[in-house]
């Protein structure tokens, strides 16, 4: 019973963890994160994510996208800086994490995955990615795709990785079904994140993350409201921005990835207190700012 209470998120317990927002600060305090995202047939996902992670109070963020899709994005988002990525077919061109080793030490976290689609030769260029990135990596969405090819390539890894699947990409890491997932959540996230020494934030009406280290945390925030896509995309920019501003500060990552799972909950309950059928995932972001005062 202890046990249980000491694992799930409270906004008491988190409401300490807030980034301070000083008065002598400027936008480097808050960190830079860079989301790699996009590709020819998806162009949304970017911009929620660099959306998301710029409403939860990162100084800069730098979205790359594959350069067809670039235009696009750039026409729907002002505020991120962007990174014309060479691209093959529409997809991050194979090559071209050359250019991220270059720049890869202004970054203060990296995020991977919305709307990236799965290409051949996919699970070698985010293999380069994981053995150049030694700051905090978020993968979702298709880079968990391209990961579940070979799992292998995490034990490169050079910093901590952050996984967020839904069920249905747990199932595809861990070679079972949804329904094996979901009877036993607990039991495959903690083993995959101790198994591979990862942060697995497996998501779901109580999303579950766990530690490389076996601790398991349960988030009871969230709403219905959310179960429309697009809004993991906004978690993995929350995830993204709240883990800058927690590396700028020279603070763990662990109470950052809770305080991220625990405000897009809230910002969903906000949200389905207006409309659980109308809410989107732009909603999900304009309540962002509601949802962290809520905390303070
Ligand atoms: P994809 O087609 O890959 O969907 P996506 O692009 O990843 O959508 P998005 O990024 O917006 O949503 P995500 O789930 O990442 O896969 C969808 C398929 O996966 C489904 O058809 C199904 O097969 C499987 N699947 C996904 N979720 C499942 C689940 N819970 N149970 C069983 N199968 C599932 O992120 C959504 C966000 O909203 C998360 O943060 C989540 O925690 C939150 N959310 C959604 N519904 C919620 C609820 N009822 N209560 C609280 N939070 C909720
Ligand atoms: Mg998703």
């Amino acid at each position: 019973e202890f046990a249980l209470r000491d694992m799930v998120l409270t906004g008491e317990q988190l409401r300490k963890e807030l980034p301070e927002r000083r008065s002598f600060s400027h936008k480097g305090t808050y960190g830079h994160a860079l989301v790699l995202a996009g590709s020819k047939e998806m162009t949304g996902a970017p911009v929620l994510s660099a959306s998301a992670g710029l409403r939860v109070g990162c100084g800069l963020l730098t979205l790359a996208v594959p350069e067809p899709a670039l235009p696009i994005v750039a026409s729907k988002i002002n505020e991120p800086v962007f990174w014309e990525w060479p691209a093959e077919e529409g997809y991050f061109a194979r090559e071209s994490y050359t250019l991220l080793k270059q720049r890869i030490a202004s970054f203060d976290v990296v995020a991977i995955g919305p709307g990236l689609g799965t290409w051949e030769g996919g699970n070698n260029w985010l293999r380069k990615i994981i053995n150049m990135v030694d700051v905090p990596l978020v993968l979702d969405a298709d880079a968990l795709n391209l990961l579940s090819e070979n799992l292998s390539i995490l034990r490169e890894k050079k910093g901590q990785i952050i996984l967020t699947p839904h069920p249905g990409e747990m199932g595809r890491l861990c070679g079972c079904t949804v329904a094996e997932i979901e009877r036993d959540r607990v039991g495959y996230a903690r083993s995959f994140a101790q198994d591979y020494e990862v942060y697995v934030v497996l998501k779901g009406t109580y999303t579950l993350i766990a530690t490389p280290d076996g601790k398991v945390f349960i988030n009871t925030m969230g709403s219905a409201a959310l179960a429309k896509g697009g809004t993991g995309d906004v978690l993995t920019g929350m995830l993204a921005g709240m883990l800058a501003q927690k590396v700028a500060q020279d603070e763990a990552i662990e109470v950052g990835i809770q305080l991220a799972v625990y405000l897009h909950g809230i910002a969903g309950r906000i949200c389905g207190e207006k409309s659980m059928y109308a809410t989107l995932a732009g909603d999900v972001i304009d309540n962002i700012g509601s949802a962290i005062k809520s905390l303070s």
